[in-house]
């Protein structure tokens, strides 16, 4: 098994070259929460996500997963150098009209796997970009007071924290 104690309980905001800001929180070695706060998915938060995590001998961590949409995403999460860089790999209708996917997915499962098997699926998408960490704090694994509810449910200016 890896060695991934870094990674675990880290609660992270990044924010994509492009401006997409994401947050993330790894909740153990085999699950994420997280939310998006911008971009084209802006507005969409996820719990108990199962991912596949690894930690290179560079110290870097990855993390790896597939959404109920047929949304795959692979990140490297570099906490020295308060980098992440992401491909995400969106099928064609979630690219073509991705207000589709924008809820809290956990009451909306079905949903988002019939949409997933209408499709289309391809061409699929390819979104591969860099983020800088603006936000970074440890927190004990499993703790689900960490994202608890939808982005624009929280407090003003609480994406732009820095630490
Ligand atoms: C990320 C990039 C994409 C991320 C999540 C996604 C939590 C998910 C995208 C989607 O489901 O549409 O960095 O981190």
């Amino acid at each position: 098994m890896n060695v991934n104690n870094a990674l675990i309980g880290k609660h992270l905001i990044y924010t994509y070259d492009s401006g997409w800001r994401y947050e993330l929180y790894v909740k153990n070695p085999t699950t994420i929460d997280y939310r998006i706060h911008s971009g084209p998915v802006g507005g969409r938060w996820v719990k108990d996500q199962a991912v596949h995590t690894t930690r290179l001998d560079s110290g870097t961590h990855t993390l790896s997963w597939t959404e109920p949409t047929g949304t795959s995403v692979a990140l490297v999460v570099d906490l020295e150098q308060r980098q992440v860089h992401g491909a995400i790999f969106f099928p064609r209708w979630v690219w073509d009209d991705p207000a589709k996917t924008v809820c809290f997915q956990n009451d909306h499962f079905d949903r988002m796997t019939a949409l997933r098997d209408t499709g289309p699926a391809y061409p699929v998408e390819v979104v591969d970009e860099t983020a800088r960490i603006s936000f970074v704090e440890q927190r004990d694994a499993d703790d689900d007071s960490v994202i608890d509810r939808a982005p624009d449910e929280l407090p003003d200016g609480y994406a732009d924290r820095t630490s």
